[in-house]
C-alpha cells in the first residue's frame, strides 16, 4: 500500500504500523499539489467538514467548526512521556511511555475504519536549510491536511530530502470520537514521536506546530546546542537601509502576531522606517559563525487569533486572511457568506451564524465568534512578509524581548544588565491567562519565556540551556522585557499599543547600538521618559512616567513570590538565576 513514494524504510514502517493500528480503508499520500488540495477541499465541503466561503470576496477561503468541547489547547491533557519523570520536570504533565503507548494504542485501535488515513510529509523550515527538520504526520482529518499545507512546507521534496535513511519526527493523529475524556496530546521526545487523539483543534493536531516545533524541538535543541522558542521574529528597516532583527516571546494570544506585523506611526513611516515579518509564533535559533544568534521561522503560515484583528490593530494580518485562508470557529455573515468576529468592525452585522451554528444578533448576549477562533493564513499573503522569510540561514538577532500581560508592576520596557540577567528576566515572566488554552482566563501565572506550555523537558534544565547558549555567543543580542498591558485605576490600558509599540522598539534598538542613556533601577535599565518618542500621539509624559516607574515595594514582593516559584526547580535551578534573584531582592531593599 505504501510503496512508490519513498524508499525510506523508517517512513514506510511508521506508515504501515499506523495503518495496522488504526485500520483505515484507504491511505493517501499528500504531495501538496494544488490539484490534490482542491480535491480535498471539495470532498470536505461535500461532507460538511468545511464550508466554502464567498469565492469572489474571499478566494480560496474555507470555514470549519470544531466540536464545542474542542476549541483550545488542553494543557492538562498534554504530556511529556520521557522514561524518567524527573526529566519532564515540575511544569509538565508526565506519563511513563510504558503506560502511555499501550493506552494510546487501545484508544486509537481501529478508529480509522471507514476513513482515509492521509500521510503528510512536511518540513519545518525551508527544505534543504541546515535549520530545518522533516516530519511525517498521519491523520484522518482533511481539515488537518489542509491546515498543514498552509502552516508547513508539505510535499514529496521532503521525502527526497530524507533520502533512504534520514530521520524524521513521527506524528500520529486520529480524531477518534473527539471524546474529551480520552483526549491526549502526547510527546515522546526520546523517540521523536507525537501522538494526538480525540481532538480536532489546531494547537492539538497540527503536529508540526506546538508539538514538534516547540516541545520536541526544544528537547532536540538542548541536545544539539540550539534553541526552539515561542517567539515572533521581525525586522526593522531604518531610513538609511540598515536592518535590525528582533525575536520576542509572549504567551499565547498576547499580541505576537500584532507586533510581528506592526505598522509604524506616521512620522516613522514618513522618515522611512519599515517593519517586516519573519515569523509570528516560533523561532529556531542557532549560533552563527559570526558569533551572533541567527533565527528562522520554521512555519509557513499564521495560525492567528481572529477576535480583535481589524484594520487598526493589524491591517497586515487582515490582508493575509483575504485569500487561501481557513477560518475556524469565527461567525459567518450569511448575507454574503463571509466571516465576522468580535472587533472586526465596530458595528456587528444585524444577523450572523455564530461559531456554534446558531442564529445570532447583537442582542443575543453571547459572542458570535469563539474568543479563540482562528485564521490559518499563508505567510506569503502577508503584505509585510520579510524578504528573509525563506532564507536558509535566517536572520541575525540584535535584541530578544520578553513580555507578558501584566496590569501592574512591570514597566512598559526595561533592559537586562547582561545575558544571564536577561535569562533571569525571561524566567520570571508571568502573564494573565487567555482563551488560547482551556481553563480560566485572566489568571496571573508564571510562564517563563512564554514556554510553560511548550517546553519539552525540565524547565530547570531549560534555564541552564539558556545560560549555556549565552556562553557560546560572542555577540549576544541584548535582552529586554516589555509590558503593553499596564492598567490605570479604572482598568483602562495606559499604553496605546499596536503600531505605537514601534516607539518602544525604537528605544530598544537605540539601546542595542549604545546610542542612548537609560536609568539604572532595581530591575535593570529603564528609559528616561524623554527618550520614548511620543510625537504625533495624544499622550502625557506623566502617564509615560507612571508606566516606566519601578515600584521597589511591589518588586520586593514580586521577588519573594519568584523565590516561591523557583523552589519547584530544586537543584536544577542555575546558580546564575539564584544570584540574580538575590540581587533583585537586595536592590529593592536599598
Ligand atoms: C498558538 C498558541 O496557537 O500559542 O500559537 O496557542
Ligand atoms: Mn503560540
Amino acid at each position: 500500500m505504501t510503496q512508490g513514494y519513498t524508499e525510506n524504510q523508517k517512513v514506510l514502517d511508521f506508515v504501515n504500523a499506523s495503518a495496522e493500528l488504526a485500520q483505515p480503508d484507504k491511505i493517501v499520500w499528500i504531495d501538496g499539489s494544488d490539484a490534490q488540495i482542491d480535491a480535498l477541499r471539495e470532498e470536505a465541503c461535500s461532507t460538511g467538514e468545511m464550508i466554502r466561503l464567498n469565492q469572489e470576496k474571499l478566494p480560496g477561503c474555507y470555514y470549519h467548526r470544531t466540536a464545542e468541547n474542542d476549541v483550545a489547547r488542553v494543557e492538562a491533557r498534554t504530556f511529556i512521556c520521557c522514561r524518567d519523570e524527573k526529566d519532564a520536570g515540575p511544569t509538565n504533565y508526565w506519563m511513563d511511555p510504558k503506560e502511555a503507548y499501550p493506552m494510546l494504542r487501545e484508544i486509537a485501535r481501529g478508529k480509522m475504519k471507514g476513513r482515509t488515513m492521509y500521510v503528510i510529509p512536511y518540513s519545518m523550515g525551508v527544505v534543504g536549510s541546515p535549520f530545518s527538520r522533516i516530519g511525517i504526520e498521519v491523520t484522518d482529518s482533511i481539515y488537518v491536511v489542509l491546515n498543514m499545507c498552509i502552516m508547513t512546507r508539505v510535499g514529496f521534496n521532503c521525502l527526497e530530502a530524507l533520502g533512504k535513511d534520514g530521520d524524521f519526527v513521527k506524528g500520529f493523529h486520529a480524531k477518534c470520537d473527539i471524546d474529551p475524556e480520552k483526549r491526549y496530546i502526547m510527546h515522546f521526545p526520546e523517540d521523536d514521536t507525537i501522538i494526538s487523539v480525540n481532538s480536532g483543534y489546531g494547537g492539538n493536531v497540527l503536529l508540526g506546530k506546538k508539538c514538534f516545533a516547540l516541545r520536541i524541538a526544544s528537547y532536540l535543541g538542548r541536545k544539539e546546542g540550539w534553541m526552539a522558542e515561542h517567539m515572533l521574529i521581525l525586522g526593522v528597516t531604518y531610513p538609511d537601509g540598515t536592518k535590525k532583527y528582533v525575536a520576542a516571546a509572549f504567551p499565547s494570544a498576547c499580541g505576537k502576531t500584532n507586533l510581528a506585523m506592526l505598522i509604524p506611526p506616521k512620522h516613522y513611516r514618513d522618515l522611512g522606517y519599515k517593519v517586516e515579518t519573519v515569523g509570528d509564533d516560533i523561532a529556531w535559533i542557532r549560533v552563527g559563525e559570526d558569533g551572533r544568534l541567527w533565527a528562522v521561522n520554521p512555519e509557513n503560515g499564521f495560525f492567528g487569533v481572529a477576535p480583535g484583528t481589524n484594520d487598526h490593530s493589524n491591517p497586515n494580518a487582515l490582508a493575509a486572511t483575504r485569500k487561501g485562508t481557513i477560518f475556524t470557529n469565527v461567525a459567518i455573515d450569511p448575507s454574503d457568506n463571509t466571516v465576522w468576529w468580535e472587533g472586526l468592525t465596530k458595528q456587528p452585522p444585524e444577523h450572523l451564524i455564530d461559531w456554534l451554528g446558531h442564529d445570532w444578533t447583537p442582542a443575543s448576549g453571547v459572542k458570535a465568534a469563539h474568543p479563540n477562533s482562528r485564521f490559518t493564513a499563508p505567510a506569503v499573503n502577508c503584505p509585510c512578509i520579510s524578504p528573509e522569510f525563506n532564507s536558509k540561514t535566517g536572520v541575525p538577532l540584535d535584541a530578544i524581548i520578553f513580555g507578558g500581560r501584566r496590569a501592574t508592576t512591570t514597566p512598559l520596557v526595561y533592559q537586562s544588565r547582561d545575558w544571564n540577567h536577561g535569562v533571569f528576566v525571561g524566567s520570571i515572566m508571568s502573564s494573565e491567562t487567555t482563551a488560547a488554552a482551556t481553563g480560566a482566563v485572566g489568571v496571573l501565572r508564571h510562564d517563563p519565556m512564554a514556554m510553560k506550555p511548550f517546553c519539552g523537558y525540565h524547565m530547570g534544565d531549560y534555564f541552564a540551556h539558556w545560560i549555556e547558549m549565552g556562553k557560546k555567543v560572542k555577540n549576544p543580542p541584548k535582552i529586554f522585557n516589555v509590558n503593553w498591558f499596564r492598567q490605570g485605576e479604572n482598568g483602562e490600558f495606559l499604553w496605546p499599543g499596536f503600531g505605537d509599540n514601534m516607539r518602544v522598539l525604537d528605544w530598544i534598538l537605540k539601546r542595542c547600538d549604545d546610542k542612548i542613556e537609560a536609568q539604572e533601577t532595581a530591575i535593570g535599565y529603564v528609559p528616561y521618559a524623554k527618550d520614548i518618542d511620543i510625537e504625533g500621539l495624544d499622550y502625557s509624559v506623566e502617564t509615560l512616567e507612571k508606566i516606566l516607574y519601578v515600584d521597589k515595594e511591589r518588586w520586593s514582593k514580586e521577588a519573594d513570590e519568584i523565590a516561591e516559584f523557583y523552589k519547584q526547580f530544586g537543584d536544577k535551578l542555575p546558580q546564575e538565576l539564584k544570584d540574580n534573584l538575590a540581587t533583585l531582592k537586595a536592590n529593592c531593599e536599598k
